[in-house]
């Protein structure tokens, strides 16, 4: 039992009315639901800081090693819900809200979701948080006070639209401000050197300032801090300009520094060449970097223990100047020799690589580095050099070649450990990207499969299921995740029935939502068939709209037969400018008009396409959810981590051999697992097969069928040829392998249908997935980076 539990509704209910009244100076008769959250928002934030500060004196009195993780995004979602959740808080305050007549979901779902990342790889950071502090590891999280997250979609005429998202426009409760927690950011200008000695004198610079929330674990006996950082100017104002009549100009330093955590890049692959995003990037790390030798130094007098008491952890290259940012301030401004510097940068360096795409790869053109940062273009020539001295490596193995930084050799080159995401994905960082490096500097490529937090993705999203488990196999399972495993020794008519009752219940409750807010009436005894992430050609939701289409025609053909119902449910955004990803939206929008209003089908087929996909949003259909849809082109996506949220929720998963699936699978048992499609080995093949895309068409009527009613424009009669540029991509480029795919996705997706029409037998199916999904706990995924990467040790009861 956590210390929390026992507090009283008595004293909630003394300070949430204390928060009301002084805090935001609002009586009871007046407050809003605004009021109310952020009366509780603060109540609850005051039961976290006490545990925030033991762990602090712990960590300085242990002298413990701390962990840093370096990322541009953590998509956190609504911090209440998962603060109240850890801290076993929920009953009370509801029973205290519940007296005024509020409700604790009213209150929680009137926050914004901080949504400071734009997929997995920012969720997977925010999931991490939680897990250092259920785990009692000494952590910082370190990324950017975004003023704009990922952008808000909404759908007009079926396309994709994107307006600003605002969530600091009202009060951040979780945040506090800290002034002197204070950076200076140094950009461009030029470098002298004497005696040896460079000397950088930057033409701009830029204040960091420190916003710190603290990172609840389960039961509160351990806090962290994310530590975002604002950017400010050094100088406010140009007073002389404003004197003399030119107001715009004197509040220029002021603007342009806050463009620097103005707004998150929302292109899901990198898009070089941007000097912002540079800068951004360098903003983070420089200010990381700074405040990480700041501590040390306020503990510590010697620099070569820095390895021993410092773990940094770059998530993806986008902190990748760690490396020779870390060397210049122990070189330029701490006077270290430069292979000593050099030595300890490397031993407190780490690197997770999350993409293998070379699109994604990011890369800098040297003109734009040297501008920017011209001491560290020095710093990465003399890395460079000294990397391909002692690997003899070939030019395009080199961190700098035609005329390009390339960032994923750089953070390779300066960590201790470099690792992926998933078995298969640093398998393949070993056969393909990484191969050269990975014979060059042996054993620095491991794996650390990602995971994903129980309390956010079960206890808190999916309390049905949650009692279900509780009332079978006990408490504890909240941070003992393999404990699921437990579930099978209890498998009985009745526990399958639980299982079923509480799935349909979340399907009521999803649907309850999708009818107040899109009008479209869902029948919860059909298969809700989700496929919800990023869009992206990789992905393949073009696939899965495919293959909705040729069930309409299958259906449409034989309306009498014994079929399936079905409600295909997508959800996601994609990159404001990636074309072909915007038109896939737009052909599920077009799709689903259609086939939503054919009253031959409609209580068979339906189509729902919530606009605005988010992580509150993931928190209410994945619980809801029959089957996921994890379809990728095998060998493209790194992980997965919502194919793991289905699983553990419930889902059955329709996949590829792709990333986690694979391990999934395993965990799972093959036979309840719906794989279909090309191996990883089997794509490579393919794609010497110049005319993939024609042949694989020419063998499915299925598919050219399909493909036809595009031509026509079936969907869009307003304007037929409108997917003919989709259709031309497909027949003649299919770079993803969708045709090649498509007949044994269809095969597949008819023993779903026939596995769903037996009862008894899916819910042993769900009964396996809940129970082997033990593994993929991101605290099993912390543990294996405390261990193996970080060398880190918890603190907890010690
Ligand atoms: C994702 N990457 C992987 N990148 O695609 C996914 O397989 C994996 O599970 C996840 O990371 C966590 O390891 C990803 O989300 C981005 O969003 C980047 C944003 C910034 C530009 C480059 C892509």
């Amino acid at each position: 039992m956590n210390a929390m539990n026992t507090l009283s509704a008595d004293l909630l209910r003394a300070r949430i009315a204390q928060h009301l009244t002084y805090t935001m100076g609002k009586d009871k008769a007046h407050a809003s639901t605004y009021d109310w959250r952020m009366a509780v928002s603060y109540t609850v934030r005051d039961l976290i800081v006490d545990s925030w500060f033991e762990a602090t004196r712990k960590t300085y009195e242990e002298q413990g090693k701390r962990v840093y993780y370096l990322s541009m995004e953590f998509l956190i979602g609504r911090i209440l819900e998962d603060a109240v959740i850890n801290l076993g808080l929920h009953e009370q305050i509801e029973e205290v809200l519940a007296e005024d007549g509020m409700s604790l979901m009213d209150v929680v779902e009137n926050e914004p979701d901080a949504a400071l990342g734009n997929g997995g790889l920012g969720r997977l950071a925010a999931c991490f948080l939680e897990s250092m502090s259920t785990l009692g590891c000494p952590a910082f999280g370190y990324g950017i006070r975004y003023e704009h997250g990922l952008f808000r979609q909404r759908f007009q005429g079926g396309r994709q639209v994107e307006t600003p998202e605002d969530w600091l426009n009202q009060p951040h409760p979780w945040e506090f401000e800290r002034p002197e927690a204070c950076y200076t950011v140094p950009f461009k200008g030029h470098v002298d050197t004497r005696d040896g000695k460079a000397t950088w004198h930057p033409a701009e610079t830029v204040l960091a300032r420190a916003y710190d929330t603290p990172v609840v674990g389960w039961q509160g006996k351990w806090s962290n801090t994310l530590r975002l950082w604002g950017a400010h100017p050094t100088e406010l104002f140009d007073l002389e300009r404003f004197n003399s009549g030119d107001h715009t100009a004197a509040a220029a330093p002021e603007a342009l520094a806050r463009t620097l955590s103005r707004v998150l890049y929302p292109e899901d692959t990198t898009d070089s060449g941007k000097e912002l995003r540079l800068k951004q990037e360098y903003f983070l790390t420089s200010a990381a970097l700074q405040d990480i030798l700041r501590r040390f130094l306020s503990e510590y007098d010697d620099l070569s223990l820095l390895p021993q008491k410092v773990a940094i952890q770059m998530n993806d290259t986008h902190p990748a100047l760690a490396g020779p940012e870390l060397i210049r301030l122990l070189v330029d401004v701490h006077g270290l020799e430069w292979d000593r510097a050099k030595t300890i940068a490397q031993g407190c360096l780490n690197y997770t690589n999350h993409t293998l795409l070379p699109e994604a790869l990011e890369k800098w053109s040297t003109w734009l580095m040297g501008r920017v940062l011209p001491r560290h273009m020095q710093i990465i020539e003399r890395i460079d050099a000294e990397h391909h001295a002692a690997t003899d490596c070939p030019p395009d193995l080199r961190i700098v070649h035609h005329d390009q930084v390339h960032m994923g050799t750089l953070a390779f080159v300066m960590a201790s450990h470099v690792n992926g995401v998933s078995a298969l994905h640093s398998d393949l960082m070993k056969q393909t990207v990484f191969a050269d490096l990975d014979r060059a500097y042996p054993g620095r490529i491991l794996n650390q499969t990602n995971g994903v937090t129980p309390r956010r993705w079960l206890k808190l999203s999916n309390p049905a299921l949650s009692q279900v488990i509780t009332e079978t196999i006990g408490t504890g399972w909240e941070d003992d995740l393999d404990r699921l495993k437990e579930l099978t020794e209890h498998d009985s008519p009745d526990l399958r029935a639980a299982l079923r009752r509480a799935k349909r219940a979340n399907k009521v409750a999803f649907g309850n939502w999708v009818q107040a807010n899109m009008g479209l009436t869902l029948d919860p005894d059909a298969m809700f068939d989700v496929q919800i992430k990023r869009v992206h050609e990789y992905k393949r939701q073009l696939l899965n709209v495919f293959e909705t289409i040729a069930r309409w025609n299958a259906i449409r053909k034989n309306p009498g037969a014994d079929w399936t119902p079905r409600v295909k449910i997508f959800g996601g955004k994609a990159a404001p400018g990636y074309f072909t990803a915007k038109e896939i939206i737009r052909l599920i929008n077009d799709v689903a008009k259609v086939v939503n209003n054919d009253p031959l089908t409609r209580h068979l087929l339906q189509v729902v396409y919530p606009a605005n996909y988010n992580v509150s949003m993931a928190q209410r259909l994945i619980p809801a959810a029959d089957l996921s849809e994890q379809i990728s082109t095998a060998g493209k996506e790194a992980s997965g981590t919502g194919n793991m949220k289905f699983t553990m929720n419930g889902a059955l998963t329709i996949g590829t051999l792709d990333g986690a699936n694979v391990e999934i699978r395993e965990h799972v048992g093959a036979e309840n697992f719906f794989l279909f499609g090309m191996t990883a080995d089997e794509v490579l093949e393919r794609y010497r097969k110049p005319d993939h895309a024609r042949s694989a068409i020419m063998a499915s009527q299925e598919l050219q069928d399909v493909l036809q009613m595009l031509a026509e424009g079936r969907f869009n009669p307003e304007e037929p040829t409108r997917y003919h540029g989709l259709l031309d991509h497909t027949w003649n480029h299919d770079p993803f392998l969708v045709a090649s795919d498509f007949s044994a996705f269809l095969a597949c997706q008819t023993k779903v249908d026939a596995a769903y029409a037996d009862t008894d037998r899916w819910d042993g199916m769900v009964l396996r997935n809940i129970a082997g999904s033990g593994y993929f706990s991101s605290d099993r995924t912390i543990r294996g980076y405390m261990e193996q990467v970080w060398d880190a040790k918890s603190l907890l009861n010690r």
